[in-house]
């Protein structure tokens, strides 16, 4: 392996919820703990950091927090000496374009070797990421040039977030209860899946994190933390750390993802999940949806694959969720299956920081 590229500064900017400083917050701990990058993490809003990494103290410019250096991002360019943060990064990650400080830039172009310039982009498994993946952008007037890393689902993207612990062996089941997490946003069809779980002959337990999913289940059953409805069991639980969350993905027969993070993660939990995909104008996202069912189902009986397609559209307002859910809970251990062997495919890629180290390497 040529250059060492040790120094890495990753910059991240929270733009709603908690998918940008998840993403980020999973890769320098990665980059730290498997690969022994020295990271640097940049974060606006150390209060949305907070909640994955109880750690965190949202109040502190500065903390080194499971081999990281965290640092507060500020508004203000002149609140940080951006000449001489320039000064020590092999590679910089700027996370989902979210603007490196001028300051910053000149001084990583003043520098004598130039750091490797990433962009990493969302994810998404439409088919034109392959070509985009590595795209190189000069600067405007400064010698610098951005790449464009691309995560996805191929080998010609720069793969998914996998830690060497991602998939471990899976738990057993509650034997007697069906239990499902639901993380999804507050416009989320809750009511037509606890009308479909209440259905159901077994106990079911379904377990709801605060904030969006909390506030969708309220909506549907009333105020409260706990709610019976005849075998269904709904409780509030409280926001996890994210190895903690992985975990209770990994002990659910069924959850309920959204965003990129949570969703990738699912994947690596092995066990059926339902996406709600973060919304775009112009239904883009419907695109996206559709682009990942391309992959997701491919090769299944077309029955299944029509019981999950048409699932995975009504979670997402398209389509009448109760009975979307009703005709997938009949096929949960096919889809458990299903969810194995898919987790077992994509285990065959490269891991996204695996991907981005050899994609510096090869740049020097
Ligand atoms: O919070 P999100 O909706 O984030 C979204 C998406 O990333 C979207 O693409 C992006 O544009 C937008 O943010 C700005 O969903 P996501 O991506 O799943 O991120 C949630 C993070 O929270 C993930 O890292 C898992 C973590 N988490 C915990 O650590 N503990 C918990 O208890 C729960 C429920 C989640």
């Amino acid at each position: 392996m040529p250059a060492m590229q040790l120094h890495w500064d990753i910059f991240c900017r929270v733009v709603d919820n908690y998918g940008d400083i998840g993403v980020c917050w999973r890769l320098a701990r990665q980059l730290a703990a498997e690969h022994g990058k020295r990271v640097r993490l940049w974060v606006d809003e150390l209060t949305a950091l907070a909640p994955l990494c109880p750690d965190c103290d949202p109040a502190r410019d500065e903390q080194f927090l499971a081999g990281i250096e965290l640092r507060r991002w500020p508004a203000a360019d002149a609140a940080v000496n951006w000449a001489a943060a320039a000064k020590t990064a092999d590679v910089v990650i700027e996370a989902f374009a979210c603007e490196l400080p001028g300051a910053y830039l000149q001084g990583l172009a003043r520098r004598e070797r130039r750091p490797v310039w990433l962009n990493l982009e969302y994810l998404s498994a439409e088919a034109w990421v392959d070509g985009c993946h590595g795209m190189a952008s000069p600067h405007p007037t400064l010698p610098l040039t951005k790449h464009f890393v691309f995560p996805g689902f191929t080998p010609s993207t720069a793969g998914l977030l996998r830690e060497a612990d991602a998939c471990p062996a899976l738990p057993a089941l509650s034997p007697q209860t069906l239990e499902i997490s639901l993380f999804c946003y507050d416009n989320a069809p809750v009511g037509g899946l606890f009308a479909a779980l209440a259905d159901l002959a077994q106990p079911v337990r379904c377990l709801v994190p605060p904030g969006k999913p909390l506030a969708a289940t309220q909506a549907a059953l009333g105020a409260g933390s706990a709610w019976q409805l005849g075998r269904l069991q709904v409780e509030a639980i409280p926001f996890l750390s994210q190895t903690a969350y992985d975990a209770l993905l990994r002990r659910c027969a069924l959850n309920f993802v959204r965003g990129e993070d949570s969703f990738v993660r699912a994947q690596w939990a092995g066990r059926p999940f339902v996406w709600q995909i973060y919304r775009q104008d112009d239904d883009a996202h419907l695109v996206k949806l559709d682009a990942f069912l391309a992959r997701y189902l491919n090769g299944l009986p077309p029955a299944t694959a029509a019981t999950l397609r048409a699932l995975f559209f009504a979670w997402n307002g398209v389509g009448d969720p109760a009975p979307a859910i009703a005709a997938m809970l009949r096929r949960l251990p096919e889809f458990a299956i299903h969810a194995v062997d898919w987790r077992n495919s994509l285990k065959k890629q490269r891991d996204l920081a695996s991907s981005l180290i050899q994609f510096c390497a090869d740049k020097v």
